[in-house]
């Protein structure tokens, strides 16, 4: 196939095509009493937030999340916390917090550091990093509330030392929160957690209401309604990046472990309908050896319909001539997670141009970075690989000039600076620099 017939086949959904289903349809015409895409509910949502505040933020979470509460009942409260902590398991929080080590350490090692550099004449220039004082950390709930992504954003704001980490998640029916999702929070120094979730809350985080604080940035992954509000608001506030569902592309050859390919494309399956799981190998026999092992491990997964759906439709197996064809490929998909199952995959490293995180070899499996080594699972999907890159410690951080000239140094070079500005017709800029003197 040619190049171009390969972009096709690899292209991914993009998140503003996104068809609703007819059961949301429906409920989008009898909440609102017309049809309206997506982009037009979040639209108003967003406007009704920013004009009306709370009252919004409560109506919304009544009709979406099905719980009534009262402005003063949003912000979970210390004992909440407390209770949550006190009644998870003892094995998950351990693991949460050798976990929460981990991604610490591993940010530390990203934070950027001011720099000053000495140049003619006495003079200095210089880059400061400042913290954002307050940002939001989107995260979802229901059967995606996972306390996981709760420690990869708020771990390395705090690493970054944002002052303020302001949670939003969604409530269940009953007003509650996932504990284990509280006690990530916990562990991770979340400032305030609020019950909110959807556009509304993004829109409280974005504007501010009388109870939910207005932040600098907004981060954290959410379904089609949290990624078009993200959109929306962005000039306003900040965001990370724009979240698709996940993928997973495995480069292997030969040498792979059928079952361990196979078990790895299923990992991402399981997220969500539209998940994309794709392997690329010069080895035919790998090829039908993991589809083989596919199905037979599939049957067994308690999440079988999802995934085997995912597989069905964005599922993938690509045979290339050579292992550098293989590459290649990885490169114009630029997948979310790309793994090497190969005999040297450092040797393949090079190559690589475009993906969120890169996994080498057969003992550092998807998972394993999904929830515990240290770096992000946070990553660009959707082919955005090509621009974005991992959520890291400077996604939470700001970048400032200085400039300190000498007397000398400025006569040095005023004349110059004085050509380019009458050179833009820009006088008063002449000026300032002339009135100094040279
Ligand atoms: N693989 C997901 C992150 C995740 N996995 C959370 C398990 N829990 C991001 O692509
Ligand atoms: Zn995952």
């Amino acid at each position: 196939l040619s190049k171009e017939e390969m972009a096709e086949i690899l292209e991914k959904p993009s998140f503003d095509k996104v068809v609703l289903g007819t059961g949301a349809q429906n409920r989008i015409k009898e909440l609102f009493g017309e049809a309206l895409s997506a982009s037009q509910v979040v639209e108003r949502i967003v406007e009704e937030v920013r004009s009306q505040g709370d009252e919004a933020v409560l109506k919304y979470t009544k009709v979406f999340d099905g719980a009534d509460f009262t402005a003063d009942a949003l912000e979970v409260t210390a004992d909440e916390l407390e209770s949550a902590m006190a009644g998870i398991d003892g094995e998950v929080l351990a693991a949460l917090e050798a976990a929460a080590v981990n991604i610490r350490k591993f940010h530390t090692e990203q934070l950027p550091k001011s720099w000053f550099t000495e140049r003619e004449y006495g003079s200095i220039l210089g880059q400061k990093c400042t913290p954002l004082d307050r940002v939001g950390i989107y995260v979802p709930g229901g059967t995606a509330a996972y306390p996981s992504s709760v420690l990869m954003n708020a771990v390395p704001a705090a690493v970054a030392g944002v002052k303020e980490i302001i949670m939003v998640v969604p409530p269940g029916r009953d007003g509650r929160v996932n504990p284990y999702v509280l006690a990530a929070a916990k562990l991770a120094g979340v400032t305030r957690i609020f019950k909110a979730g959807g556009a509304q809350a993004v829109a409280a985080l974005a504007f501010g209401t009388s109870t939910i604080p207005r932040v600098d940035k907004i981060t954290g992954p959410g379904n089609i309604f949290v990624t078009l509000a993200k959109k929306a608001v962005y000039g306003h506030v900040d965001i990370d990046m724009l979240a698709g569902p996940s993928e997973i592309l495995i480069v292997a050859d030969s040498t792979a472990d059928p079952r361990y390919v196979a078990a790895d494309m299923l990992s991402q399956a399981e997220h969500d309908v539209l998940a994309s799981s794709i392997l690329v190998t010069d080895s035919a026999e790998l090829a039908k050896a993991v589809s083989k092992e596919v199905d037979k491990q599939l049957a067994a997964l308690p999440r079988q319909e999802i995934a085997a759906q995912a597989i069905e439709d964005n599922g993938l197996i690509i045979v290339t001539p050579t292992i550098l064809e293989a590459v290649e490929l990885a490169n114009l998909s630029a997948p979310e997670h790309l793994e090497l199952l190969t005999a040297e995959p450092w040797k393949l490293l090079p190559y690589i141009r475009h993906a969120g995180a890169i996994f080498m070899g057969a003992y550092s499996p998807e998972p394993l970075g999904d929830y515990f080594a240290g770096p992000n699972h946070v990553l660009p999907t959707g082919g955005t690989a090509r621009f974005y890159s991992v959520l890291n410690v400077e996604t939470f951080m700001k970048k400032t000039s200085i400039i300190a000239y000498t007397q000398e140094a400025l006569a040095a070079v005023s004349s110059q600076v004085i050509k380019l500005a009458e050179a833009e017709g820009l006088d008063a800029h002449a000026n300032a620099v002339r009135l100094r003197g040279n």
